[in-house]
């Protein structure tokens, strides 16, 4: 069936970036991709014939991207929450056997239909949101069966849905029970086997590590980056979340396309990543999760220009967020954004901190017509609403995908 449609009577945003707009636009869109935009009384005459949608002065963006989740993952950790809200912190229950191992051990149990299936229901939140690009960590299988089981159902959530998703092997997030007080003989086996093994099937788009006093420290963290590097792999890293080891400063060394978390940055790690061209990626659920008190350095960050990316860190231990607006308005509340950013952040530099930057994050002639239509009155409503989608069409590669309620 033929979907080439005009989108009119809409405001747009076609950059993420709410300085650049155009009022009485149109999007004229074929075979999925956009063909033409601009002010509706431009619009060429070649496509004057073509069926019309009307969006009675809504507001549209490109489609959302969301870059950094542990999406795929089996069961919850609602029990663990209690125990933290009893006293307990995120590194004791850690040390105690819990947090990352406990949900290694629903993943590893759980089927592979299963864990898609459970997956999947978190995806269609992010995806009722107008995301239209994911990225999505491994790390909750830390053996190599178990890494491709998660690795395969990312790669078939994309191909379920018809989005973007891109992987990231994460396999040193924590030290699997059969390596227990050997780090170093796990990531051993980590770089010779496990690494190869599935970049050689095509499940790694980038490599992560978790850099922390509970995760992995800069040595090994520097291993897993020269075996990716070796694989021509880009990495990405957890920094200085907890604590500051100067992860951010050793991913930069290695070009990272992020870096991501960094509560604890400091300014030489900021200048870092400025040289490097690295992403700061800012996870404002798992701060507020947490309840974090240190605050990543947004005055360091904007004076040396690096550019701000926002995304959901879905994870069962420290950010249970299926909602990318919701982390737009946290992003502005808890860290200070401006709407600017936090919308620059789910859009241009969402797309960069992915690599995706040529085909993403911006709506343009020529790329996949992957766009949300907003019942709202202006643009600054995205990072208002605490937990309310004004969703009025997703339209992925030209399709409409939902049509919801007007909230307007
Ligand atoms: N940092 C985080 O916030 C998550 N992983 C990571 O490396 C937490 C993952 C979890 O607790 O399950
Ligand atoms: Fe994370």
């Amino acid at each position: 069936m033929n979907h080439d449609a005009i989108w009119q009577n809409l405001h747009l945003c076609p950059a993420g970036d709410i300085n650049e707009t155009l009022t009485e636009a149109a999007i004229v869109v074929r075979d999925g991709k956009v063909a033409w935009l601009g002010q509706q009384a431009a619009l060429p005459a070649e496509y004057r014939k073509l069926p019309r949608h009307d969006m009675a002065g809504r507001w549209v963006t490109p489609g959302f991207i969301d870059c950094h989740t542990h999406l795929v993952y089996a069961g919850q950790r609602a029990d663990e929450f209690a125990l933290r809200l009893a006293g307990a912190s995120y590194e004791e229950v850690a040390r105690a056997g819990g947090g990352i191992l406990s949900s290694v051990r629903a993943t590893r149990a759980a089927s592979e239909d299963e864990l898609f299936r459970q997956s999947a229901s978190r995806l269609e939140d992010l995806l009722a949101e107008g995301v239209s690009a994911v990225e999505i960590k491994s790390g909750y299988g830390l053996d190599l069966a178990s890494e491709a089981k998660m690795l395969r159902v990312v790669r078939r959530l994309g191909q379920h849905y018809g989005i973007t998703v891109r992987t990231t092997f994460l396999g040193a997030h924590a030290l699997p029970p059969e390596y227990a007080n050997k780090p170093d003989d796990y990531i051993g086996h980590l770089c010779q086997t496990m690494l190869p093994a599935l970049a050689g099937e095509g499940l790694v788009d980038a490599v992560d590590v978790f850099c922390e006093k509970i995760g992995f420290n800069l040595a090994q963290t520097e291993r897993v980056f020269a075996t990716a590097q070796g694989l021509g792999l880009p990495v990405k890293l957890h920094a200085e979340q907890l604590s500051n080891l100067g992860g951010t400063a050793l991913a930069a060394r290695y070009k990272a396309l992020s870096a991501d978390h960094l509560e604890f940055l400091d300014e030489a790690g900021v200048a870092a990543m400025a040289a490097s061209e690295t992403v700061a990626v800012l996870l404002p659920g798992a701060y507020y999760f947490i309840r974090e008190t240190q605050l990543p350095p947004l005055a360091l960050l904007r004076q040396y220009e690096v550019p701000i990316a926002i995304a959901t860190d879905s994870n069962p231990g420290t950010s249970p967020a299926t909602s990318l607006l919701l982390m737009l308005n946290m992003a502005c509340t808890l860290f200070r954004l401006t709407v600017r950013e936090a919308l620059l952040g789910v859009t241009q530099h969402a797309a960069k901190a992915l690599a995706l930057q040529d085909s993403h994050g911006l709506l343009a002639v020529g790329r996949s017509a992957d766009f949300t239509v907003w019942s709202v009155a202006s643009l600054s409503e995205l990072a208002y609403w605490l937990g309310r989608n004004p969703a009025y069409q997703v339209v992925r590669q030209g399709r409409i995908q939902t049509r919801q309620k007007d909230t307007a």
